[in-house]
């Protein structure tokens, strides 16, 4: 048993705790109680989000703001406070807890099965977004500094190469290069946000399938998860951050690169369903929404390959190449996502009736 569980109020005893390896950033335990009671029970990863006050901050912000307007209970997860009274179980050790009750009958998928999955995900992921469209974003904390600050991740990236920790560059200069590349196109979303073309929003940051929970029977989204990232940022991002993994056509972490690509079928389906959801979006957000498939997939891949070359410190991997393996399959689909460029634009441009913007 985790003992952290005591300090929340829940119902029963505990008696049973069973790790669910979902994830590659906190640990996540799912805790039965005699009562007949189920909880999630997470240690956030202090080294990722050292600030988890300001987690539990914003999401208590927001949640506040949407149970006003009555929407809390469908849009997303809510944390049970300390039996102190805390938002989070501050161990001591660097540890920091938080609880939320299971909700029953419901699952979490790796991938969608059918084009209705990954329409209900995107429709939970433009109705987050467009339930605070009236929230002040500056008002929330960024949870883990220029997080989706592309050419600040390039100048993590490079940093990474020029220390090369563990000797491990000579094996991916291809990989180092390709990322090197494309850093201008890789920045154009961040120029746009700092000229004031593109509104800063409340984004969720993390948009994978797997961030959304479904009902069992019906298969109807019941809200988003995984809330640590919720911050100031672009719709593009959202957008961008669910095609990187829910539209693409294998594992992020697949082997054989032959199989890796974008499913230009499944970027339709979410481009319709987040626009249908979202529909504060503006005619400029939507015509970045290629762009941000792009330059989310090529940042997450150059996030893998800069762990790697550090010696794996931030992602949990299961095997020494895994964050190599996943840097991999993201600039793969990069490569697919240039190909494909002209098809993007034109199925954003269908799907929402607007005109293509990027050339
Ligand atoms: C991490 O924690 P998880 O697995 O939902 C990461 C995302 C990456 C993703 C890649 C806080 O998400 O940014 O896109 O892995 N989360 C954080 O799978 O860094
Ligand atoms: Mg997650």
């Amino acid at each position: 048993m985790r003992d952290e569980i005591y300090r929340f109020p829940i119902d029963g005893r505990p008696i049973r705790c069973d790790e669910i390896r979902s994830g590659h950033v906190n640990t996540t335990y799912l805790i039965t109680t005699d009562a007949g009671a189920r909880y999630i029970l997470q240690d956030v990863n202090t080294y990722a989000f050292p600030k988890t006050y300001i987690i539990m901050d914003n999401i208590a912000a927001i949640s506040r703001y949407l149970a006003e307007r009555g929407g809390a209970k469908n849009a997303m997860i809510s944390y049970i406070d300390t039996v102190d009274g805390e938002r989070y179980f501050d161990d001591g050790k660097g540890g920091a807890w938080r609880v939320y009750r299971f909700v029953e009958n419901s699952v979490c998928l790796d991938r969608a099965s059918r084009d209705e999955d990954f329409h209900e995900c995107a429709r939970a992921f433009g109705a987050f977004q467009n339930s605070l469209c009236g929230f002040p974003a500056e008002r929330l904390g960024e949870t883990i500094e220029d997080f989706h600050n592309t050419p600040a991740r390039y100048r993590q990236f490079r940093e990474a190469v020029e220390r090369d920790a563990c000797g491990r560059l000579g094996g991916v200069r291809e990989e180092v290069a390709f990322v090197l590349d494309r850093e201008e196109k890789a920045s154009q979303l961040q120029r746009m946000r700092d000229a004031g073309e593109l509104p800063t929003r409340v984004t969720h940051n993390d948009t994978k399938i797997n961030n959304v929970l479904f009902d069992a029977d019906t298969r109807r989204a019941i809200c988003v998860i995984d809330l640590d990232t919720v911050m100031p940022g672009l719709s593009a991002y959202d957008f961008g951050d669910a095609i990187r993994f829910g539209a693409s056509t294998a594992a992020e972490d697949e082997k054989d690169l032959d199989k890796v690509g974008l499913d230009l079928h499944l970027f339709r389906v979410f481009a319709r369903g987040f626009v249908e959801a979202c529909p504060s979006l503006t005619e400029k957000e939507i015509a970045c929404l290629p762009l941000g498939a792009y330059t989310m997939t090529l940042e997450c891949g150059s996030r893998f390959l800069a762990d790697y070359l550090k010696g794996d410190k931030y992602f949990s991997i299961e095997y020494p190449e895994h964050n190599l393996d996943r840097a991999r399959t993201q600039l793969k689909l990069v490569r697919d996502m240039e190909e494909k460029w002209d098809e993007m634009c034109r199925i954003v441009g269908e799907e929402t009736s607007h005109g293509k913007y990027w050339d």
